[in-house]
């Protein structure tokens, strides 16, 4: 006989999720996503001037701090047809490649780290082999017997105290952690230090943007002018700090991210043969070497791959309603009584529960479950991220892309099938992590150039007024935020917004099935997926942590009757 665990509320994430897992003989035999909380941006935005947007939709999230922002502006600039100078393109990709190191670091660190790394067990680490492991594998400087005995020092206080504060919920001593304890020691050394770590290279942001979280963007280009003498604008001095900020994320992502990530890794290879799921990606590509609007110069190149089928990359086309749609079949929503799916340019946000009265032990998962709509693409469900990002630009023969890719697999001595898996989408973040630090000073160097060679434009004002604009225009902006595809939609009637609607990644991974019955992806990661023991299920948590869930990004208020009942503890 079946059992159903309930996992709610996921920790280590954003926002509010629940998961509900079927559990027979040891194994998930079938497994439903459920995002609990509901916002209502679309709705705020209806009314309001389209210049304005961007302030409103960057508050979607506090992880993602910027990227409903860059999609904001670029829709708007779609709709009226606005080209923005190089050195604006130059200054959102390098807050781009700045969000990117910073979330990425973060999220392997302090969302997902715990999941494979035991904090007590590092307690039993010998201080000097543990040295001899991190000089082995890093030239990080922090990594003498010194160190490490002193940590363990604190972190012996700390847990003999019985306050493990944080880390007080965590399954420890859980069979399916396998690191010896002196690596579980360097991860933990490496958590600490990206704690610190990540208030710095945020500064770039501060810098172009004014603040961070949630920086200042502008319909037409950034605002931030550049004037190299002038004390109060983006000087000699600022754009110095950029690229000593940016060398050192540089360092930090390769002496310190990929080594322990490679250390880690080889101790947990049959992860690289579960959690796959779906095998259909999506991406709809950034960074444009030649701007926005040309997206065969991306860095992160578009396109769509369907069942793990890496020779055909199918084209996306955002614009077409038969391409994409949300769908609302086991959502707490309403559409109109003929609609179906409804592409976003004509998408509707009309909340309506149904679900149980709180409190309640579980979901009717035959009816409407979730708060997330259901995204599909040519009504294929599609993986969105870190790991359809790489997948794209590996099928698409990108020398950068195949250069890191098959360096991990030789390293860790693993067919490319293993990518496929919970562990090829944590091993994707970091791949992409190392490529993005180097387009960051990529970018960074044509910025500089442009500016000594006179040019130091920032916005395009010629459609600042609204008189310039036409009584209707509709358009789309995308990216690619951390956690994958993202896109707004916006519809411009008589200077106002009659439409807005962001389709997010975590909708994507995280959305319940659709009308056909067909699973989203975290739900297809989930199947057959061992679980050692029904009471701390672990492995959930790897294989959903692996696609660094933002359930504030994904739906669109808290409910306040929405408070869930916790079956299991989680960390
Ligand atoms: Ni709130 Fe977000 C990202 C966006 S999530 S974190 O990355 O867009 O799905
Ligand atoms: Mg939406």
């Amino acid at each position: 006989m079946s059992q159903r665990i309930v996992v709610d509320p996921i920790t280590r994430i954003e926002g509010h999720l629940r998961v509900e897992a079927d559990i027979q003989n040891g194994k998930i035999t079938d497994a439903f996503s459920s995002g609990t909380m509901v916002r209502g941006i679309e709705k705020i935005l209806r009314g309001r001037d389209p210049r304005d947007a961007w302030a409103f939709v960057g508050r979607v999230c506090g992880v993602c701090t910027t990227v409903h922002s860059l999609a904001s502006v670029r829709s708007v600039e779609d709709a009226l047809d606005i080209t923005i100078p190089p050195n604006a393109e130059l200054v959102r990709n390098i807050m781009f490649c700045t969000q990117y190191m910073h979330d990425h670091v973060v999220h392997f660190y302090h969302l997902h780290a715990l999941d494979w790394v035991d904090i007590v067990s590092a307690l039993k680490a010998d201080p000097k082999k543990t040295s001899e492991i991190a000089q082995s594998i890093s030239n990080w400087p922090k990594s003498s017997p010194g160190y490490f005995s002193d940590l363990l020092k604190r972190l012996g206080t700390y847990v003999e105290s019985g306050q493990l504060g944080i880390f007080a919920n965590g399954y420890w001593g859980h069979p399916a952690y396998k690191l010896p304890p002196e690596v579980n020691l360097i991860a933990v050394a490496h958590y600490l230090e990206a704690l610190e770590w990540q208030k710095e290279i945020v500064k770039v942001h501060t810098i172009f943007g004014g603040k961070n979280p949630h920086p200042n963007y502008l319909v037409g280009g950034m605002a931030c002018s550049i004037g190299l003498d002038d004390v109060s604008a983006i000087n000699a001095e600022r754009l110095a700090y950029v690229g000593q900020l940016l060398e050192d994320a540089k360092e930090f992502i390769n002496q310190v991210y990929i080594p322990d990530l490679l250390a880690i890794a080889p101790y947990y290879l049959d992860w690289g043969a579960i959690g796959g799921g779906l095998g259909n990606y999506l991406a709809y590509g950034d960074l444009g070497t030649n701007g926005y609007r040309d997206p065969s110069a991306y860095k992160f190149p578009a396109g769509a791959i369907l069942d793990k089928d890496l020779s055909k990359i199918h084209e996306v086309d955002m614009r077409s309603d038969a391409e994409i749609q949300e769908f609302i079949d086991h959502s707490w929503y309403e559409y109109p009584a003929d609609a179906k799916g409804l592409h976003p340019w004509k998408g509707e946000t009309d909340i309506k529960y149904t679900g149980p009265k709180p409190p309640f032990d579980h979901l009717d998962t035959t009816q409407k479950y979730s708060y997330l709509k259901t995204p599909r693409w040519k009504g294929h469900a599609m993986e969105v991220g870190p790991l359809a990002r790489v997948l794209v630009g590996y099928a698409s023969g990108r020398e950068d892309f195949k250069a890191v890719v098959d360096s991990t697999l030789q390293k860790l001595n693993v067919p490319a099938a293993a990518l496929f898996s919970t562990l090829g989408r944590t091993a994707a973040r970091g791949l992409e992590s190392i490529l993005v630090a180097d387009w960051g000073l990529e970018f960074y160097d044509k910025l500089i150039g442009n500016i000594r060679n006179g040019d130091t434009r920032m916005a395009n004002m010629d459609k600042f007024d609204p008189a310039k604009w036409p009584a209707k225009a509709q358009g789309v902006g995308h990216t690619e935020a951390p956690r994958g595809a993202l896109g707004h939609w916006i519809v411009i009637e008589d200077q106002k917004i009659a439409n807005y609607q962001l389709v997010v990644p975590t909708t994507w991974n995280a959305s319940p099935r659709d009308g056909e019955g067909k699973q989203s992806a975290y739900e297809s990661s989930l199947m057959n997926t061992p679980i050692a023991d029904e009471q701390q299920p672990l492995e959930i948590l790897r294989t959903i942590h692996s696609f660094d869930p933002c359930l504030a990004c994904a739906v669109h208020l808290y409910d306040e009757e929405g408070k869930q009942v916790s079956r299991v503890k989680v960390l």
